[in-house]
Parts: structure tokens; sequence; C-alpha cells
């Protein structure tokens, strides 16, 4: 009945709903190219008699079974088609954006192996960097990563170029903000195939921080793919940069990885930090988090890693120590220790495994990290700073491709 019915003669309604589904499915793409939104048009005119026509006969013939079956088999047609149609990356704002990362580490490889290689998918494609916060390897290696991939680049310093900007909905604008991000955002998806942003946490205001307004502006409005360029929590390129290092780096399957609390003048974001804490964890690695107390990392984030409060205890045995200072999350944004006992010396050091030496950069020298550890043989803060151009690449391909 159900299935002999419909191999012997598709319905005719189902056809023209096939068909919609795949025009659908095709402008979908194309407004993701930023190809504007007339290619909206026709579909959407499709859908409307679609459902009107099933509006008509769930009136004229009530709940009966060939409704149901209509309905079914149009929900079946257009989850394939709008399925097959999106498997490129549309957002990489964190690890959870990754399904596989043992592939994505591999295809990493591959582009760092051959950099030109896909030159043609980021052909007549625009590339729009957008800054809120000052950049120097964020900036120059995803420019570099979009050129290598044939993109154009456009680069704004969003806060000191642009307007001033309103981030908080429903307010009236009669003080100094000029533009609502919501417009800012969608005005700048019309020129842009693909968006990069750099937001920052502004540390004040821990709700504010973690909800991500501005990357999810972003997200809801630009109607392009986002890469995050360091958020208010996260800073994913630098991460997979670091699983990259890591990875070319490492003796054993799975190393042992430190990450330490080091002193700071300034409070920093717990963006590096998070953001290493859980993409570490996802590849696999023994993850050990050493800083003093008060300092401990929003466990959405840490969950899987151990908290070890000895700083000399963590060290032993370590593969990888990378040092990065950040700001208490408890006691949100305020700096509790400024002790120079935690600074990564030669002393430390000696309890690990001749361990690496990883630190994101920009880094205080002697505050953070003595001279003698960061320019000794085991640094690696120059190859995790190169592979910051691939992590990029690897991403915006995977934006580029089907898309
Ligand atoms: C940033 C941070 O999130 O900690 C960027 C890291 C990629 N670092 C800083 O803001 C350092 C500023 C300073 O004054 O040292």
């Amino acid at each position: 009945m159900f299935f002999g019915h419909y191999r012997s003669k598709l319905h005719e309604q189902h056809r023209h709903f096939f068909a919609y589904s795949i025009a659908y499915s095709f402008s979908k793409q194309k407004r993701r190219n930023g190809l504007g939104q007339s290619q909206f048009f026709y579909p959407k005119i499709a859908y409307h008699y679609q459902v009107r026509y099933y509006l008509r006969h769930f009136c004229e013939q009530g709940k009966s079974h060939r409704f149901f079956e209509n309905a079914l088999i149009s929900v079946f047609f257009f989850l394939l088609f709008a399925h097959k149609t999106s498997f490129s990356m549309k957002q990489f704002t964190s690890v959870k954006d990754i399904d596989k990362l043992p592939e994505l580490i591999e295809e990493a490889f591959e582009v760092k192996k051959n950099p030109f290689a896909f030159k043609q998918l980021g052909e007549n494609k625009t590339m729009g960097l957008f800054f809120l916060n000052p950049s120097l390897r964020t900036r120059l290696s995803t420019q570099k990563a979009a050129f290598n991939l044939g993109m154009n680049c456009m680069v704004f310093n969003l806060n000191n170029e642009g307007w001033s900007i309103e981030t908080k909905d429903g307010v009236v604008m009669n003080g100094n903000a000029a533009e609502h991000i919501k417009d800012a955002v969608a005005v700048m998806g019309q020129y842009c195939d693909v968006m990069g942003i750099r937001s920052f946490a502004n540390l004040q205001n821990r709700s504010e921080d973690y909800a991500e307004i501005v990357l999810n502006n972003f997200l809801k409005y630009a109607n392009t793919p986002i890469v995050s360029m360091e958020s208010a929590t996260l800073h994913p390129l630098q991460s997979l940069a670091d699983i990259i290092t890591i990875e070319e780096h490492k003796k054993t399957a799975h190393p042992k990885v430190v990450l330490s609390w080091a002193p700071h003048p300034r409070a920093l974001p717990q963006a590096v930090a998070n953001s290493f804490a859980e993409w570490t964890v996802r590849a696999g690695y023994e993850l050990v988090i050493t800083h003093p107390e008060g300092y401990e990392l929003d466990p959405q984030f840490s969950k899987g890693a151990i908290i070890e409060y000895d700083q000399k205890k963590a060290f032993e045995g370590a593969d990888f120590v990378y040092a990065k200072n950040w700001s208490s999350y408890q006691h949100y944004g305020q700096i509790l220790n400024q002790n120079p006992a935690w600074t990564v010396s030669e002393a430390q050091m000696q309890q690990s495994k001749e361990a690496f030496f990883m630190h994101c950069l920009p880094v205080r020298r002697n505050v953070v990290v003595t001279d003698q550890v960061i320019d000794s043989s085991h640094s690696l803060i120059l190859q995790q700073a190169a592979n910051r151009v691939v992590s990029a690449q690897t991403i915006l391909k995977k934006m580029l491709e089907n898309s």
C-alpha cells in the first residue's frame, strides 16, 4: 500500500516538493556565499504553496492516512536534501564545532604540506576580519591563510575605525553608540563570504562575557560562516595550532600536558586557558592544570583535567608545559596573586621529562617565563605561531568546500 503507491506513482505534489527541496538547498548555499536574498524568493513561494496544499487537504480529508503519508515523505525529502547540501563548516567557535578531531588534524597536515593546493577554493571570495581588540598573530596568520586559499581579505578594526557600536538589545540609542551590532554585522555580511571576529572579555561582568554577546550577534546576523578569532571565553584557532604543534612533537600517544598559570601585571581573560583545556582533553592527552587557589576555570571547559595546586608536583613527568596567565573566574576578572614563584623557570622545568615549553604569545618575559626557558631549544613558541596559519587555513578550507 504505502510504498507500492509511491513506487508506482510519485504523487504530483511530492514531485514538486522534491524539486523545491533541491532548489531550497541550493538557495541556502548561495545565500551563505553572500549572493544576497533574492535566491530565497522562488523557494519561499514554493513552500508557501506547498503549505497551503497541505492545509487544504487537511481540511478536506480530515486526518486521513494519505495526508500523513504525504507529509512524511516530504519531510524525508527535505531533510535528505537539506542535509546533503549542508556539510560545509558554518561556524568555528569551539572544539564542539568539530566532529572528528583526528581527521581535522590529518587535514591540517595536508594543508601544511601543500599550502597552495586549494587556491581555487577561495577564488572571487572575500574574507572579512573584524577586530575589537589588538592582534598580531591572529590578524596576520588568518590573512595569510585566506591568501593561500586564493581569497581576498578585508581587515577592519571595528572599535577604533568604525562607528561606536551598541551591543545590548532594545535600548534607546540616544547615547554615544551610533550603530547597533545587528545592523553592522548584517551589512558586513553582505560584503563577505566568510567572516572572522575577535571580541574579548571585558572582565567586568561574568555573565555578560560568558554569554558571548558579540560572537552570538555575528552568528545570528552575518549570514556567512563565522570564525572566532578569540571570543570572550575561547580561542579555538590558537588551540588548534597548539594541538597541531603537540602532535608534531609528541613522543608518546597520550602525552602529559601541563597548563600552568603564571603571574602577570594585568587582568587577562580565561579564553586561551579554557580553550586549551577543552581541546587537549578532547585530543586524549593527560591534562594537568596547575594554579594558585581561586584561579579555577569554568568547569564546563576544564572538565576531564586534573587540578593540582602544587606547581612542582604538576610538572613531574610532563611532556609539554603550557604557561598562561588568566584572571580569576570565581572572583571574576580579579588578580588574586602575583607571586613570582609561579614564573616558569629552569627550576620547575627540571621536574619535567625534558618538557617542551609552549605559550600562545604575546608573552611578558621574566614575568610569565624566564628568558632561559623561552629561548631554550625546547621552546615551541615559534612553531605554535607558524601553525596559526595552518590552523586558520584548515578551518577556512572546510568552510569553502562545498559552499
Ligand atoms: C591575550 C589573552 O587572551 O590573554 C591574547 C592571547 C592570544 N593576551 C593579552 O591580552 C596580553 C596583553 C598584555 O598586556 O600582556
